[in-house]
């Protein structure tokens, strides 16, 4: 199959926060990361201060406005904290920018080259569900700390011995009822993206998880992006709540991918992230032991975390998931290490799903 928009991973992803600074310490110090550049008023970047962090291959940028009047400042205001850019390494900016566009994209930014003394960055960016957008790089022929403008940067506190995380695992947006479809033929359509077998469908969906999910994913499988959209059903939708303190479809939550989830559930405790709670009865159930068979830790190590166990044909993999990481209830985190399997935990959604609804109802929002 010749690769008709052929990308190298993600390349970064981009918050908008309300304050930059705390941002950068909240990810320096729970989950590891490591401040490798910056600009802001001292770089002259007059409206807004960019921090960028990273944990192996996975790069967070978080950008906060210094005045209001901006459209950051605005989107912010509106939106509260979120990612407003789920950024691909691309080979060929110009040449994937134009497949794009080509294919009914909405092109927001021109291919252009960005450089200084540490060389070339080719860039580009179209729009995606809500106020999201792909930027589409190229940073082959560039050695800076990030782009040209930055700055490089030393970390905050000393990043721990062993990193929490290595990558960006799949980025997950939420769109209006109804849309599901229509934006995972956009992937199809402009991306070249094909689904992966899991899916959230009508008959889960009606049952407890007032969702409905499809994954797109690129040819080499390196970017997956589910896409959820809300389910009627007796109760509100997770989905909706998102959709109603967001302002609109968004990212929903990001996983990331870890060698040793044990140890980087512990660390992120200690350093006060809060994980969704799962019962006991989900350890205790015979049927999940059954069916998840060995895994490299002893159950009960799993159950003082409460980390999430699935297996299938493939093999199995170990996921968890913190609660909003800001007062909306919106944008989260997954962290989930693989053995074999390329699913997304399809055998945990009921206790996941459940899981959520507690949350909500504590909100006042089931
Ligand atoms: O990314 C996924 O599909 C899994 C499951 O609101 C999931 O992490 C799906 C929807 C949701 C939370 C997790
Ligand atoms: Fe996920």
């Amino acid at each position: 199959m010749g690769d008709e928009f052929p990308v190298r991973g993600m390349d970064a992803v981009v918050f908008a926060v309300g304050n930059a600074k705390q941002a950068a310490h909240y990810y320096s110090t729970a989950f590891g990361m490591r401040l490798v550049a910056y600009r802001g008023p001292e770089t002259g970047s007059r409206d807004e201060a960019a921090y960028v962090l990273v944990s192996g291959g996975a790069r967070f940028e978080l950008r906060g406005p210094v005045r209001a009047g901006t459209d950051l400042a605005r989107h912010v205001a509106e939106h509260g904290d979120g990612v407003i850019d789920l950024a691909i390494d691309v080979p060929d900016v110009e040449a994937a920018y134009r497949h794009a566009v080509e294919r009914g994209a909405r092109g927001l930014v021109e291919p252009h080259v960005a450089e200084d003394e540490h060389g070339k960055v080719v860039l580009a960016a179209i729009a995606t569900y809500g106020e999201t957008r792909h930027t589409l790089v190229d940073r082959a022929n560039y050695s800076g700390p990030y782009l040209p403008g930055y700055v490089a940067a030393e970390p905050l506190v000393a990043p721990p011995d062993r990193r929490l995380f290595q990558a960006i695992d799949h980025c997950v947006g939420n769109v209006e009822l109804g849309k599901m479809d229509e934006w995972v033929e956009f992937y199809h359509r402009v991306m070249g993206f094909t689904n992966m077998a899991e899916f959230i469908g009508d008959d889960i969906a009606t049952e407890y998880s007032a969702l409905m999910s499809k994954v797109v994913a690129d040819g080499s499988r390196k970017i997956k992006f589910p896409l959820n959209e809300p389910a009627v059903s007796r109760k509100k939708s997770q989905i909706d709540e998102y959709l109603e303190y967001y302002g609109g479809p968004g990212v929903q939550h990001i996983a990331l991918a870890t060698s040793d989830i044990l140890a980087t559930v512990d660390a992120m405790r200690a350093a006060g992230v809060q994980f969704l709670d799962t019962p006991d009865s989900y350890y205790d159930d015979p049927e999940l032991r059954a069916r998840i068979g060995k895994v490299r830790a002893p159950i009960e190590e799993l159950k003082k975390r409460r980390i999430l166990v699935d297996r299938d044909e493939d093999g199995y993999l170990l996921q968890i998931f913190t609660k909003p990481v800001q007062d909306r209830p919106t944008v989260f985190f997954e962290l989930i290490e693989r053995h074999g399997s390329l699913g997304f935990g399809k055998g945990n959604f009921k206790a996941l799903f459940e899981a959520i609804e507690r949350e909500q109802e504590a909100r006042g929002n089931l």
